[in-house]
């Protein structure tokens, strides 16, 4: 007998978590599939060493559930991914989520019956599931991937990416260590490792600017206070067009004095973390010339920490300015490289040229090595719902649709042609501290699927109007930017850029979060007028 429940959610992350809880709350028989063996998504992947949040535990965290916010503590400002891991099974014990979840289910298809109007989903292993809604909370990062060197599969030692880390851990101690790859991942191994390894090759392609942070304990009183505080916390993270409960800054840092620009970022940069990039000044991510002085300040901290003068020449990004790339949170990245058996290795002006058995080659150099780790990132939005087949009506993938009509969504909730499917941060959903739209599209898709039942709507389908709309919003917002011009020098993988062949496209929402929400309630207030299906086949399919 086929297995049938109301809604079908993929991934027990932070989305599945929060769409589980809140669609249990309506009444809708939920059922939550993952291919790993426990819960937290990207947090139970992601066990690298040096892993942790760029965002402080006041606001990486769900703040729908008192028992949740009484009973949790956090230890550290910027928790640590086995600490983030721990937070999630918490959740998923204390809203008693697992009777729910089922773990080591990897989907391998989804497919849409028109006549039932149903999701059919296809498990590894097992029988088929059928629900009315589809629902993916699979992530945005999780399709890891591997550069295209070769040779890559030849080498005899130990490879590891840091997004497929072992459970038990690798022994480096003492051992020869390349890197591949320095975004937010890598930047964080490297503190980390650096000094229990013998030899350490890092190989660098694009220096990143790194916002470097101390990570403090979190004491009981500044528990007390995220417990007394909390709404009003959320609320300003939801209000910040990034979704970090910060102030954003209010004046241009072409506006002030050489002394006074130096004494705002001086103070920032103290601060840490993220509160570099949003409160020093509010053009940084929108005006060239603005990104620059940020950029020049970064390049001076590091002349200052890094001894040796040309390795902090290297580690300074020149081809691009501040903002270019996601702008990663380090805790003694450039310190780690005064480290004698520290090497940086550059290799945009020599490429590697092979992965051998035994090392990496650059140009003609060989760099003999026991373990090497791939820090390359992801093929970012997209990648985990293309990889498998989710079939729309007239038999079409979501793959099929947006390599034939470019990226297309309705606010990254639905997409035409795919009636009844949602997605947790789809693509051309916020840059942001994404726990925020996590949580805030969970409530979203709550009082979304609660209407449907009471207003006796079968089938949401996200117009194709709507899609153009959002499709040119998402450019529009985006391209006024220096993510655009700085992002398309630097790779970034928000444009798609940093896997070949990968169409460019902005892959999220530039235009701030407290925006995207305004356009979600306007959804709401509608009635949801633009995802009651026209239904049409869009033509670029049906020919
Ligand atoms: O991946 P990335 P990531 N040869 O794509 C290099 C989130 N995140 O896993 O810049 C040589 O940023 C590539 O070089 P280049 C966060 O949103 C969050 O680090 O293309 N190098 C680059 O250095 C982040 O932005 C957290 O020249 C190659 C690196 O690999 C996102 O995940 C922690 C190469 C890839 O960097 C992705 O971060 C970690 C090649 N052929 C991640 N191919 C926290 O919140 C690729 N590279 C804490």
């Amino acid at each position: 007998m086929t297995e049938t429940h109301d809604a079908i959610v993929i991934g027990a992350g932070f989305s599945g978590l929060a769409i589980l809880h809140h669609l249990r709350e309506i009444g809708l028989d939920t059922v939550v599939l993952d291919a790993q063996d426990g819960v937290g998504g990207t947090w139970l992947a992601n066990r690298y060493p040096g892993v942790r949040t760029d965002s402080e535990y006041s606001y990486y965290s769900f703040s729908f559930s008192k028992e949740v916010r009484e009973e949790w503590t956090w230890t550290q400002r910027y928790p640590a991914g086995a600490e983030v891991l721990a937070y999630l099974n918490f959740v998923a014990d204390r809203l008693d989520l697992r009777r729910d979840i089922r773990l080591e289910t990897r989907v391998e298809s989804a497919v849409y019956d028109e006549a039932a109007n149903t999701w059919t989903v296809y498990v590894d292993g097992g029988a088929p599931l059928v629900a009315k809604y589809l629902i993916s909370g699979m992530g945005v990062l999780s399709q890891a991937i591997y550069p295209d060197i070769p040779g890559i599969d030849s080498f005899a030692g130990e490879k590891h990416h840091t997004a497929h880390w072992p459970r038990d851990g690798v022994d480096l101690a003492g051992k020869r260590v390349g890197l591949i790859g320095l975004g937010a991942s890598g930047i964080q191994l490297v503190p980390e490792i650096g000094p229990q390894v013998g030899e350490f090759v890092v190989f660098q392609r694009t220096p990143n600017f790194i916002v470097e942070s101390t990570n403090d304990a979190v004491t009981a009183e500044d528990m007390a206070w995220l417990r007394d505080n909390y709404d009003a916390i959320y609320e300003k993270a939801a209000n910040h067009p990034f979704g970090v409960a910060m102030e954003p800054a209010q004046f241009s840092a072409l506006e002030v004095s050489d002394e006074r620009r130096r004494e705002i970022f001086e103070g920032k940069w103290n601060e840490g973390g993220f509160h570099f990039a949003n409160e020093c000044f509010n053009d940084l991510a929108t005006n060239h010339a603005a990104s620059e002085l940020a950029s020049e300040f970064i390049r001076a901290k590091i002349r200052e920490i890094v001894r040796d003068p040309a390795t902090a020449d290297l580690l300074s990004p020149k081809t691009y300015s501040f903002n270019g790339k996601r702008v990663p949170t380090g805790h003694g990245y450039y310190e780690a490289f005064n480290l004698d058996h520290v090497r940086l290795v550059d290799t945009a002006t020599t490429p590697i040229t092979a992965i051998t058995p035994t090392g990496v080659r650059v140009g003609d150099t060989e760099y003999e090595l026991d373990v090497l780790i791939f820090a390359t990132g992801f093929d970012a939005m997209t990648g985990t719902l293309t990889n498998i087949d989710i079939v729309g009506r007239e038999g079409i993938t979501l793959r099929d649709r947006w390599e034939r009509d470019g990226l297309r969504s309705h606010l990254g909730i639905g997409v035409h042609g795919f009636p009844n499917f949602f997605m947790s941060l789809g693509p051309q959903t916020p840059y942001s501290n994404l726990v925020v739209p996590i949580q805030l599209g969970a409530q979203w898709l709550q009082r979304a699927l609660r209407w449907a039942r009471e207003n006796d709507v079968d089938v949401f389908e996200a117009s194709l109007e709507s899609e153009d709309w959002w499709a040119e919003e998402t450019a529009r917002t985006g391209k006024a930017t220096v993510m655009y011009t700085e992002g398309k020098k630097a790779k970034a993988w928000f444009l798609g850029e940093n896997v070949p062949g990968k169409p460019e496209a902005f892959l999220v929402y530039m235009g701030g979060g407290q925006v995207y929400q305004h356009y979600c309630r306007e959804l709401e207030e509608s009635g949801y007028a633009s995802m009651l299906a026209e239904r049409r086949v869009p033509e670029a399919l049906s020919s």
